[in-house]
């Protein structure tokens, strides 16, 4: 694993991404409780992927990039701007909620003032709608640069296909990124493709594509900056494959012990990228455990408030249902 000063971020950066890394855990672990008792509807959770995700954003400029999630992204949105309320509002489905006032799914993550674009639940669609942003900056001579996200198994779709196809042609300022837990749903990847590395693929349109792993911040951030470098300054897309773990059942919906087996689920404990990010942080001297104990003590009574927040904000209204769904003209 690489060390974390090769990244040249600071201290206080590195730090940051730590507590980010942390914060989307424990949100995460709140939804699921949320769930639980019967507050909310459903959670889709990206615990395994937080620092990989982490190191991903903080290779781009949100103020002037855009970011296009998959449900897995909550960690990535945290990262990219969005608060733990508003996460927290959508699980609730409340009028207020950035991403869609409560219309669409939770966990299909938006926010227009933070340049987040809502995904439809058709997998992977978020891909085309990416290369059109990024044909739109390409045109207007922006110099931003658009991310894309979606799993393996999603990258399978035939639009994925076009997506690609289209960014390299123009050589558009694109990253796409392949979140890759090694299963879609209860399908694992002898299923689901036969090619050996999904970044493999990058080669047959014209680009780059590369495999990091997940666990390792400094390599995974140092790829990031070196595709969206390269994006910005005109040289066209890059493919990342972020190899991570899924470590919740897919969604509140299933039970993922019915087709993982123990040995599986038991080794996939020891790989856990928050305790390894941890660790690091540790063992390189950048945070002490108090330090840690601080920030949890912290994080929990902002999820609290957030929660308690949250969950008083006026539902949507019936007659109001068809607003927001369409732009207005
Ligand atoms: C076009 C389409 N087909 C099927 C589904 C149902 N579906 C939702 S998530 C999912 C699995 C996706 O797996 P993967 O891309 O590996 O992502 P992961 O959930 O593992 O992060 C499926 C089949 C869908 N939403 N859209």
């Amino acid at each position: 694993m690489r060390q974390l000063k090769e990244t040249g971020l600071t201290k206080e950066e590195l730090i940051h991404a730590f507590k980010q890394v942390l914060r989307g855990r424990r949100l995460d672990e709140r939804l699921w409780q949320l769930t639980r008792i019967g507050k909310t509807s459903f959670n889709i959770s990206g615990q395994g992927a937080e620092v990989g995700q982490v190191a991903m954003v903080m290779a781009f400029q949100p103020e002037k990039d855009y970011f296009l999630p998959y449900y897995r992204d909550m960690t990535a949105c945290l990262a990219w701007g969005m608060s733990s309320k508003d996460i927290i509002l959508g699980s609730f489905g409340k009028e207020a909620d950035p991403s869609s006032h409560g219309r669409q799914m939770p966990n299909h993550y938006g926010s227009k003032a933070h340049h987040i674009i809502s995904h439809s639940s058709p997998v992977s669609t978020q891909l085309n709608v990416a290369t059109g942003i990024g044909y739109a900056a390409l045109l207007e001579e922006s110099d931003s640069v658009t991310v894309a996200t979606t799993g393996e198994g999603s990258f399978n779709q035939g639009e994925v296909a076009e997506a690609m196809n289209f960014a390299a042609i123009k050589k558009l300022p694109i990253i796409f990124v392949v979140e890759n837990n090694l299963w879609a749903i209860s399908v694992g990847t002898e299923e689901q493709y036969a090619n050996k590395e999904m970044a493999d693929r990058a080669a047959a349109y014209g680009f780059e594509g590369i495999r990091v792993d997940g666990m390792d911040f400094a390599e995974c951030y140092l790829t990031f900056k070196r595709f969206v470098d390269q994006a910005r300054a005109g040289k066209g897309p890059g493919l990342v494959e972020l190899m991570v773990s899924r470590m919740t059942s897919h969604s509140s919906d299933d039970d993922q012990t019915i087709y993982r087996s123990k040995e599986e689920l038991e080794e996939m404990k020891t790989k856990d990228p928050l305790a390894v990010f941890q660790k690091q942080l540790l063992d390189e001297g950048y945070l002490t455990q108090q330090d840690i104990d601080a920030m949890e003590l912290e994080l929990k009574e902002e999820i609290n408030q957030a929660t308690d927040e949250a969950e008083q904000m006026p539902d949507p209204k019936a007659a109001d249902i068809l607003t927001h769904v369409w732009a207005e003209q």
